[in-house]
This record gives C-alpha cells, sequence and structure tokens, in this order.
C-alpha cells in the first residue's frame, strides 16, 4: 500500500441490479461458509494484484517516462478490472447473517478502492492511462522563468524560492509561473471526474464524492456535517491567527499589497499554495527568547545530510520501542531527487510487498520543515509495519485520517526539550518563550485548517456535478477566499486551472484526511502524554524514550482497519469522536495573546 499518492486498489459495491444477475449465477441460497471461502479468495487475489500494481507505481514515479506510466496504468486496470468481477460476485450475499469479522471485511472490499472505474474495459483502461498521465505530469512540472531553453525550477526548487524569498514581484512571478502547470491537465481531469463518477454511480453510490466519504464509519452525509462541526470549533482561532499574520505582512509589503481589510495575497505566505506559513515566521515580531533557535541552520551547520535526517526520525520510533527499519529501507528509498530524470517528488510511503519492504520517496531539503516530514512519512511506515498481520483486507489505518496523523503525532514531541535531549541544541527556551514557539507551530498547524477542509469541498462539488467544468477555477477560489481568506496575486480565469497545481488533485489522492489528521494528532497527544504521566502544558510534552506511550500507541496500530475507527480512537484515548478541544487546548495561550495583539495593533479580524 502506498500512503501520499494515487491510491491503486480495489472494490466491490453491491449495485441492486447485480444483485438478481448474481443469483442467477450462483443459484441456490449462500451459507456463511461460502461467504467466508469467497473473502479468502478475494483477498488473496487482490493482495496478489496489489502488490504488482505497487511496484508498477515505484518504478512509475521514480522514473516518469511513457513506458513507465503506461506498466503503471496497466497494473492498475487489472487491480480495477478484478474489483468488479468481485463486486459482482459479492452481491450474491447480500441479506446473509455474517458473523461481525466478515461482515466487516464484506463492507472494506465494497470500498476499498480508491476511484472506482466502471465496468467496461475500454473504460477502465482510459481512466488508468488518465490517472498515470496526470500524475507523471505533475512529476514533470516545472517553472522555466527564462523559456523552455533557461534554466527551469521543478516543485522542490519552487518552493525553497517561495519560502526564502521577501521580494514581492519575484515571489508573483513565481507564483503565476508554477500554477501554469496545472492548465493542461484541465481537460483530462474533467474527464476522469466522469468516468470516476460513472463507476461510482454503477457500485451505487451518488458520486465519486459520496464514494469517498462513505468511508468513515458513518453515513456519507454525517461525515461532512462532522467536518463542518470541527472546522466550526476552530474558526475563531484560525481567524485570529489571519488577522496578526496580515497585519505583519503589511509591515513588511505595505497596505496597498496586503490591504487591513482584505484576503492576504497567496504569493505572500511562504508556500506556494499558502497551505502552511511557517515559512513566513521570521516576518512575525513575536518576542524572541534569548535562547531561541533556528533548526534549519542547526542541521545546515552539523551538514547532516539526507540519511541524517531520517535517522533522526527512526531514532524517535525506536526510542518508544518500535523496532529499527529494515536493512532494505534505506536500500530501496529515495531521499533526494536525482539529477539526471523525472521523478514525483512529492513526499511519500510505501510497504510495497504488504509484508516489510517499508519505503519513503522524498526530495529532502536540510530544513525543519522536512525534518518534520519525516516523521510524517515513517509514522505510514510505522502503521504499515504494525498492522502488517491482519488480513489483507484490514492492513489499512482505523480512517484515513489516522495513517496521516501518526507521524505528525510523534513529531508534536520534537519540542525544544527533545532537541536538547538528542544533543540538537544545549539551552531549553524559558517558559516566556511559548507564545513565540507556539506561533511557530501555529504558522503550519493552524494555518492549514481551512485548506485542508476546502480540497475536498471543492472535488465534492465538482464530482456530484454542482461544479461544471466550465467553473473550475472560480469554485476554487470562491473557497480559498470564503475558508482560507487568501486570494490569487492576479486575476484568474478559465483558463488556468490552479487546483492541478497542487499534487493531490492530479494525484488523485483524498485530501480531508489531513483536515482530519490535524485534529486527532492532537488528541492522540493529549491521551500519549497522559499515559506517560505528564501533567504540564500539552506544547511542552514530549514522549521521547516512553515505552509505555509507545506500547499504547501500537496497540491502537495493530488494529488496523479491524474496527470502526471510533472503537480504535477509544483504545488510546478513551474517547469516540474526534475532538477539536485538544487543539484548541493546546494553543489556547496563543488565541490570548494572539487577541492581545490584533487589538494593540488595530488590525481588524475577518475580511
Ligand atoms: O501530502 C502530504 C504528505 C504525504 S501524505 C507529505 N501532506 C499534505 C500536503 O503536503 O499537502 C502532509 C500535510 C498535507
Ligand atoms: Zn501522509
Amino acid at each position: 500500500m502506498i500512503f501520499c499518492s494515487l491510491a491503486i486498489g480495489v472494490v466491490a459495491q453491491t449495485p441492486k441490479n447485480d444483485v438478481r444477475k448474481a443469483r442467477r449465477d450462483f443459484p441456490g441460497a449462500p451459507t456463511v461458509a461460502e461467504a467466508g471461502a469467497f473473502l479468502d479468495d478475494a483477498e488473496a487475489r487482490l493482495f496478489d494484484l496489489g502488490v504488482k500494481a505497487s511496484r508498477a507505481a515505484w518504478v512509475q514515479q521514480n522514473f516518469i517516462t511513457e513506458d513507465t506510466e503506461q506498466i503503471s496504468a496497466d497494473a492498475n486496470q487489472a487491480a480495477t478490472a478484478l474489483s468488479v468481477e468481485l463486486a459482482k460476485k459479492a452481491a450474491r450475499f447480500d441479506g446473509v447473517t455474517l458473523p461481525p469479522v466478515m461482515a466487516r471485511k464484506m463492507k472494506l472490499l465494497k470500498l476499498a478502492s480508491g476511484f472506482p472505474a466502471p465496468s467496461d474495459p475500454a473504460e477502465q483502461k482510459e481512466l488508468a492511462q488518465l490517472e498515470a498521465s496526470l500524475d507523471g505530469d505533475y512529476g514533470k512540472g516545472k517553472w522555466c522563468p527564462d523559456g523552455a531553453s533557461g534554466k527551469c525550477l521543478d516543485v522542490t526548487a519552487v518552493s525553497k524560492l517561495m519560502a526564502e524569498s521577501r521580494d514581492e514581484a519575484e515571489l508573483k512571478r513565481a507564483w503565476i509561473g508554477w500554477h501554469v502547470v496545472g492548465a493542461p491537465m484541465r481537460p483530462r481531469y474533467a474527464r476522469m471526474v466522469e468516468l470516476g463518477d460513472k463507476g461510482s454511480r454503477e457500485l451505487g453510490f451518488a458520486d465519486a464524492g459520496a464514494f469517498w466519504r462513505s468511508n468513515y464509519d458513518m453515513p456519507p452525509d454525517a461525515f461532512s456535517a462532522e467536518v463542518d462541526r470541527l472546522w466550526d470549533q476552530l474558526r475563531p482561532l484560525y481567524l485570529s491567527l489571519h488577522a496578526y499574520v496580515r497585519g505583519q505582512l503589511a509591515k513588511q509589503y505595505g497596505d496597498n499589497v496586503v490591504r487591513a481589510h482584505g484576503p492576504i495575497p497567496a504569493h505572500l505566505l511562504g508556500n506556494i499554495w499558502a497551505q502552511e506559513w511557517n515559512n513566513v515566521y521570521p516576518l512575525m515580531d513575536s518576542p524572541k527568547p534569548e535562547q531561541s533557535y533556528d533548526l534549519t541552520k542547526i542541521l545546515e551547520d552539523r551538514q547532516t545530510d539526507a540519511a541524517g535526517m531520517v535517522r533522526y526520525g527512526e531514532g524517535f520510533f525506536t526510542s518508544l520501542g518500535f523496532a529499527p527499519l529494515p536493512k532494505t529501507f534505506w536500500e530501496r528509498s529515495l531521499f533526494t531527487k536525482p539529477a539526471d530524470r523525472d521523478v514525483v517528488c512529492h513526499a511519500s510511503a510505501w510497504d510495497v510487498d504488504s509484508k516489510d519492504d517499508l519505503r519513503i520517496k522524498m526530495c529532502i531539503q536540510i530544513t525543519q520543515e522536512d525534518f518534520v516530514t519525516i516523521h510524517h512519512e515513517l509514522g505510514h511506515n510505522f502503521y504499515q509495519r504494525a498492522y502488517n498481520t491482519q488480513p489483507p483486507l484490514f492492513q489499512n489505518s482505523a480512517n484515513d485520517g489516522f495513517h496521516e496523523a501518526v507521524g505528525d503525532t510523534v513529531a508534536l514531541s520534537v519540542t525544544p526539550e527533545y532537541l536538547k535531549k538528542i544533543g540538537l541544541i544545549e539551552s531549553v527556551p524559558p517558559a516566556s518563550g511559548d507564545v513565540d514557539y507556539l506561533l511557530q507551530q501555529a504558522l503550519s498547524k493552524v494555518a492549514f485548517l481551512p485548506f485542508g477542509l476546502i480540497i475536498d469541498k471543492w472535488r465534492w462539488e465538482v464530482f456530484s456535478g454542482q461544479v461544471k467544468p466550465a467553473e473550475y477555477n472560480k469554485a476554487w477560489w470562491d473557497l480559498r477566499l470564503k475558508y482560507q481568506g487568501v486570494a490569487p496575486p492576479v486575476a484568474r480565469n478559465e483558463a488556468n486551472f490552479d487546483p492541478g497545481a497542487k499534487y493531490h488533485v492530479p494525484g488523485n489522492t483524498p485530501y480531508m484526511r489531513y483536515f482530519l489528521a490535524r485534529i486527532l494528532q492532537f488528541q492522540f497527544q493529549r491521551a500519549l502524554c497522559r499515559e506517560a504521566g505528564y501533567s504540564g502544558p500539552l506544547h511542552r510534552c514530549s514522549i521521547y524514550g516512553n515505552k509505555v506511550a509507545g506500547q499504547r500507541l501500537n496497540e491502537m496500530l495493530a488494529l488496523g482497519a479491524s474496527k470502526p475507527w471510533q472503537e480504535a480512537l477509544e483504545t488510546l484515548t478513551g474517547e469516540k469522536q474526534m475532538d477539536a478541544t485538544a487543539i484548541a487546548d493546546y494553543f489556547a495561550p496563543l488565541k490570548v495573546w494572539l487577541d492581545d495583539q490584533n487589538k494593540k495593533n488595530g488590525y481588524a479580524v475577518g475580511w
């Protein structure tokens, strides 16, 4: 299985009209024993094709060429064809009362695909090719400021420029330049949507969005309401941060560029997608204690290389009691961008054989940001390993937000005290530095929340047909304005396809998981710190070296998808609901400070 990448999977849902046909094909009342044999066979075959598709995807993403795209598309199509076949056969067992484990497997079998293809083989082939080509296009994407014959910047280089430059004109040029990547994808994206919707309808779902929302052990509408509920709890915190950052950016760039009551221009937030704002931290006037440190500089000064960065991450997990990564991890992973070929640089974590062939693929930069991302990726790998003795259909996280939350939870323990323990800094800043620390954390964790929410709000609207291809870009910017309070630096129109410039859209990876993960990771951390016997402020807690906490975490991870996520959550936290109070409490001292600053400086709130 792959995380953070195009989902290669198989699906079986039980469309009503297929039930009758299946009964004709297999006359006689089906038994529980037959259902068991069917599931065993289905799991074995899905597992086999899943591993093949995984290997093909690894090669395609590490060597983007026409041939590898085709190989990967073929492997994907084979997996999809099997899923359609299984969907039809599964219909035979509708109405049979199954023991809970088998019933859960049937349910997961119906939802296992990332994006269901229609049953027509020609359309399956077309969809698989569209997915591989969109993914490949993003991976090959470059901005060539001096034309194609000049020097070109890939996504890593563009991201570096966006993080470091404070030259408004240059940032604008880079922003516009990178967003060109999306435009040619538009017709293929629209066709992919048509095919995914058709496949979803054939399987009994309203559209591909309803299919994605059905994967949360609750009705799809209840899930939509749930994410809105969580966002409502966090909106006031976001608004306070937005107001403060806007005010600070206006000091840097002037009131005519950053208007006091308007949205923040999307090119000024230190990130090409304005999704996390940690790179503009140096522009913020929060009080810096004497002992404050710059982890990027420390790592650079020590000449830490990419593998060294990964070793730090592994060291955290082993300190919790997890076994070290296998030798093959170090041999097979990709840590740095090869100079001689196109690869998909967007970080991802793999368990190629769903046993122990763990790998990451990432174009590592020696920065604090990537230090955290490495923990994120390794969280996927340690989760994959923790559930690898589950049957294939349970080899997944409790819900996809859990998978995205594990490494981030561990990275919350990368506190100053932890950095001192492992010898990266000499002294821990005093409590008076907490606001500054929390501001840094909020610039990535809180700033991200509305972004995490809108990618799939947009796709849900697109999949349902509420937004037509002729309105793709308008709908995108409407949501970005409404939830994030950001605006493009230049007027956009329907010749642009700005969602295509964000990996997960051409990569066709659902995104609500990251929104959930931002909330869950604080909930997990609160529980783990409690288990570790810690009772101080949550932002100062590090579970480094705590085997009890590690054991509790592992218990939840080892469940895989064998239980509804509510039960997995309860195992670790004692709570059955996703709960935004953990993140809100973590940032509570910062909220007070932000509101005070906004008042003192006369910064307006909202846009
Ligand atoms: O895609 C990722 C990970 C891989 S699953 C690097 N993330 C999202 C993004 O980059 O947009 C992590 C945070 C959000
Ligand atoms: Zn991830």
